[in-house]
């Protein structure tokens, strides 16, 4: 790859990998549509004249650290994207149908109002009737909690209030019976600062433990750093017995771990290892990107703090090692074990991606990628509504150019976001067409399908009526931020649209939750649940619906109409507004299967399923 430099065009720029992601998410922030990068009045110009254009606010420093970060990728992606369906190669996760599972909220089954293992024993015939294959559990590890287990205090130990290993052991073993797979979250870009690591680190100097975190010297007293922290505030903590500040991205109780540091590195794949030895089936690593940080933790760049919302993430969202980290995780705990990994990949796009999972390059299996989550413009405690065009654009961008050695992840919520359904049309009125229409999409499109619980009930966001409602400890330090300028009723709008607690209620099938406030229950919709059955054993007896190609029939403004060939033919139409309109495709030659009937017009959202007769 030749090395990028003020002297390059932007057209050079946005043709090496981590330039061309990197210019789509800035033009996604700023809701510009990529013609404005093809157009040749741009495009030919050389970034050191562009960025005089581009003022003070995006000043040459912004391009100089764009730059470096572009030359830290010597590697470009293999073009794997024009060759036959045929070449992919087959793995039990291409096929599956993943279902989450957040533990606290999914089934309790002592009547402490707590989700735990137990809970989700008793329904794994139900889950095994739904017909998923894998269950993925967000962190089931002791943890004290602060967010949700996403802070480990003791990562060989289940949590208190989920039970015990041996309920764990059952669980598993309940699960391998039935067929299906247990796949972990693991948690290593941190640990709780009461792991015994950074308490060692923290009380002895000599433990030989420091290293295993970023401690630091203040700058004239001040943090290290200019990095914040995602949930609010400076991302450093200061620990006046030491004289010294430690790095949290995440909660104050999430101390960020040193993988530079190989005895770091060689304890958490000694206890990958020993997961996989008791005999789970794969992990789920989060924000795992963030792993490798540059070295000396430099100022994060004014201008990418400011359009990101958070100062620094240059520095660690694509760090310099973080393919060999990757990699050894995978030498040294996955491949021997033949375990599955996807990781939660926060800020990466299409063609970094594609140097993460690409096969050949023996990394990861899968990740999510976020930027389908929001349109263009828009943040997640933003009030809007979400324009399914965007989704098939983005779609079928990725299944267009992501090739044939990179699998993809399907999925439009999780335990960190407001429920799809409700973010496409506030009004519930038609909740139930567009919840078919999402789950039609999801599994008929080419990837693996993700479903977060609570989707094949056809659950919505909660009415949420005070911040004494949400427990989510990014909503609460927000809220706070937010009080020193908004009222209190503004900032608790803010905050209800994009909390993470809309994802995180008790199921409706809890005793308990009968005890919730009135607007904070739902009823499950027994028909959505069917609809998924039905929708899982279709991709399931027609393996076209998983390997066949993709092809892209129509994107007219609010339709969305594509094929999948392979042994069979499939051709799916889908009406992407309320607006109700003429179906594109006319169906000769083809069965329906989805709906029973269909007129000649499309419904507001309606979505359908045609198989070519043979
Ligand atoms: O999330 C990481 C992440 O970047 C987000 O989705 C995050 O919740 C949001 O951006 C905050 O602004 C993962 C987990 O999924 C999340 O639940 C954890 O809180 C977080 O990591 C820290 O472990
Ligand atoms: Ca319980």
């Amino acid at each position: 790859m030749p090395q990028i430099s003020l002297d390059s065009t932007v057209r050079d720029l946005y043709e090496t990998p981590v330039g061309h992601d990197v210019i789509e998410k800035v033009l996604l922030q700023m809701n510009l549509s990529e013609k404005w990068i093809l157009n040749p009045i741009i495009g030919k110009r050389k970034i050191r004249t562009l960025s005089k254009l581009t003022g003070k606010q995006m000043g040459p420093e912004f391009w100089q650290t764009l730059i470096a970060l572009v030359n830290s990728e010597p590697d470009v992606p293999a073009d794997r994207t024009s060759e036959k369906p045929c070449a992919v190669k087959p793995a039990w996760w291409k096929e599956a149908v993943i279902y989450q599972i957040y533990p606290r909220s999914f089934c309790d089954s002592n009547g402490d109002g707590i989700g735990d293992l137990k809970g989700i024993l008793s329904k794994l015939d139900y889950l095994q009737s739904l017909g998923v294959d894998a269950l993925w559990l967000s962190p089931i590890y002791d943890s004290p909690n602060d967010d949700n287990g996403y802070d480990i205090r003791d990562y060989r130990k289940i949590m208190t209030e989920f039970g015990t290993m041996d309920d764990f052991d059952e669980l598993l073993d309940g699960i391998h019976k039935r067929g299906m797979k247990l796949i972990m979250d693991l948690v290593v870009n941190h640990t709780s600062d009461e792991h015994e690591w950074f308490q060692k680190a923290l009380n002895d100097p000599d433990s030989g433990y420091e290293d295993y975190y970023f401690f630091r010297k203040g700058k004239d007293g001040k943090e290290p750093n200019n990095w914040n922290s995602f949930f609010g505030g400076t991302a450093w903590n200061y620990y006046p017995e030491r004289d010294l500040w430690a790095l949290h991205l995440f909660s104050k109780k999430q101390m960020d771990l040193n993988w530079d540091n190989p005895k770091l590195r060689s304890d958490i794949i000694e206890m990958i290892n020993w997961w996989l030895d008791k005999g789970v089936d794969g992990f789920r690593m989060d924000v795992i990107n963030y792993i490798s940080k540059s070295d000396g933790l430099p100022e994060g760049n004014e201008a990418i703090g400011k359009m990101m919302l958070f100062y620094g993430i240059e520095h660690y969202y694509y760090g310099p090692h973080l393919h060999e980290y990757l990699h050894e995780i995978r030498e040294k705990a996955f491949k021997p074990h033949n375990a599955f990994s996807v990781g939660e990949t926060p800020g990466i796009g299409r063609e970094m991606a594609k140097l993460i999972t690409g096969e050949e390059r023996e990394e990861l299996d899968m990740v999510f990628s976020f930027d389908q989550l929001e349109t263009p413009g828009h943040v997640r405690f933003d009030d809007y509504e979400y324009d399914l065009n965007y989704y098939r654009d983005y779609i079928t961008d990725w299944m267009e150019n992501y090739g044939s050695n990179c699998w993809m992840s399907l999925f439009y919520n999780n335990h960190d976001n407001p429920r799809m359904v409700s973010k496409v049309r506030k009004d519930p009125s038609l909740r139930r067409e567009i919840e078919t229409l999402l789950a039609v999409m999801q599994f008929t499109l080419k990837g693996t399908p993700f479903v977060f619980q609570g989707d094949e009930m056809g659950l919505i966001n909660y009415d949420f009526h005070s911040i004494s409602e949400l427990s989510d400890v990014e909503s609460r330090n927000r809220y706070a931020e937010l009080l020193e300028s908004h009222s209190e009723e503004e900032s608790f709008r803010i905050i209800r649209n994009g909390t993470r607690d809309h994802s995180r209620i008790l199921l409706p099938w809890n005793e308990k939750a009968k005890e919730l406030p009135e607007h904070l229950r739902q009823e499950a919709d027994p028909v959505i649940t069917e609809l998924y059955r039905t929708l899982i054993a279709l991709r399931k007896t027609h393996p076209t619906l998983i390997y066949g190609d993709f092809r892209l029939l129509s994107r007219k403004k609010n339709t969305f109409v594509y094929e999948r060939t392979g042994e069979e033919t499939f051709v799916i139409e889908c009406n992407l507004s309320e607006e109700p309109r003429k179906p594109v495709f006319q169906g000769k030659g083809y069965t329906l299967l989805m709906p029973r009937t269909a007129s000649d017009v499309m419904k507001p959202y309606e979505a359908r399923i045609y198989r070519k007769l043979k």
